[in-house]
């Protein structure tokens, strides 16, 4: 695979306008995918973060869907050199939306804020979650919010709770070449990569390679699978077989069983997955 290059038009105006709008925030709200929090934290978005000297609060989004004994481990880990809300819920109970304005509360600490209105800009690459927290925060349904990368095209802002604090949402950003293979494919897994830019099939094969090696019996229950899989490219071939699916001609249409496998994994078919389990 080479390095993907999906930087759509939009972005590079969210680019500069993130840039020119965080000039004026207190704090960005990093929102990152729990199942892979590291693939998922742009380093485009720190380094304007560092440039423009504002804090940031890293949140891991979508621990419903994540392994949780290896969300324990991130949230551990980015404690230590970061500051980290991690979600305890997908559903956004109450206390989360308590939790993530604390968080920015602390980050930042209350002096000086006192008699105006905290500023959250939040943000993220696509398909994290920013506009469902946008909305948390809202506490009504703001921002449209659905399965697919770049949604959100534009910024918008909001005042809360009686201009006590100030939201923004911003489109999700990638950066122009992601070069590492890994990262890639956990985007794309995530559905955080348009659908053009990469590969269905192979990134379907990286996602059976991570089944195969840490979560075996899921695969293999929901599949039915009673044969030796030997990696992620014989997997997707076995659902295919397992599903009978095949084209016309009686070929196996792996293409399908592609899909299959990324669609079961992202509705959580297969259980609660991490697709990273370690920093490198
Ligand atoms: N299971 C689960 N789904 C979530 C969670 N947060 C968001 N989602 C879903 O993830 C998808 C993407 O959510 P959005 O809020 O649109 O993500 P976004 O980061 O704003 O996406 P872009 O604007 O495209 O960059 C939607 O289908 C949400 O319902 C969560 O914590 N758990
Ligand atoms: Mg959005």
């Amino acid at each position: 695979m080479n390095h993907i290059n999906w930087f759509p038009g939009h972005m590079h105006s969210a680019r500069k306008s993130i840039k020119k709008i965080l000039l004026g925030v207190d704090v960005a709200l990093e929102i990152v995918d729990a199942r892979a929090p590291m693939a998922s934290t742009n380093p485009l978005i720190v380094d304007l973060c560092l440039l423009a000297k504002k804090p940031m609060l890293k949140v891991l989004n979508k621990v419903d869907l994540a392994d949780p004994k290896v969300t324990k481990w991130w949230a551990e880990y980015f404690s230590e050199v970061d500051t980290v809300v991690p979600l305890t819920s997908g559903r956004h109970k109450k206390k989360d939306f308590t939790r993530i304005l604390n968080g920015c509360r602390d980050r930042i600490g209350l002096s000086g804020r006192l008699g105006r209105s905290l500023k959250i800009m939040i943000v993220g690459t696509p398909n994290v979650g920013k506009s469902t927290i946008f909305n948390l925060l809202a506490r009504r349904r703001i921002s449209a919010v659905a399965d697919e990368p770049a949604l959100t095209r534009k910024q918008q802002a909001l005042d809360v709770m009686n201009g006590e604090f100030k939201i923004i949402d911003t489109p999700g950003l990638l950066w122009p070449k992601i070069t590492e293979q890994k990262t890639a494919f956990c985007l794309a897994v995530n559905n955080g990569i348009g659908r053009n830019a990469i590969y269905e099939e192979e990134v379907a094969e990286f996602l059976g390679e991570i089944l195969l090696k840490h979560y075996p019996k899921s695969v293999r229950s929901r599949y039915q699978l009673t044969n030796t899989v030997s990696d992620g490219a014989h997997l997707v071939k076995c659902i295919a077989i397992a599903k009978k699916l095949y084209r016309k001609g009686g070929i196996l249409n792996t293409e399908r069983a592609a899909d299959l496998l990324l669609n079961d994994y992202r509705a959580g078919r297969l259980g609660r997955i991490s697709l990273e389990h370690s920093v490198s």
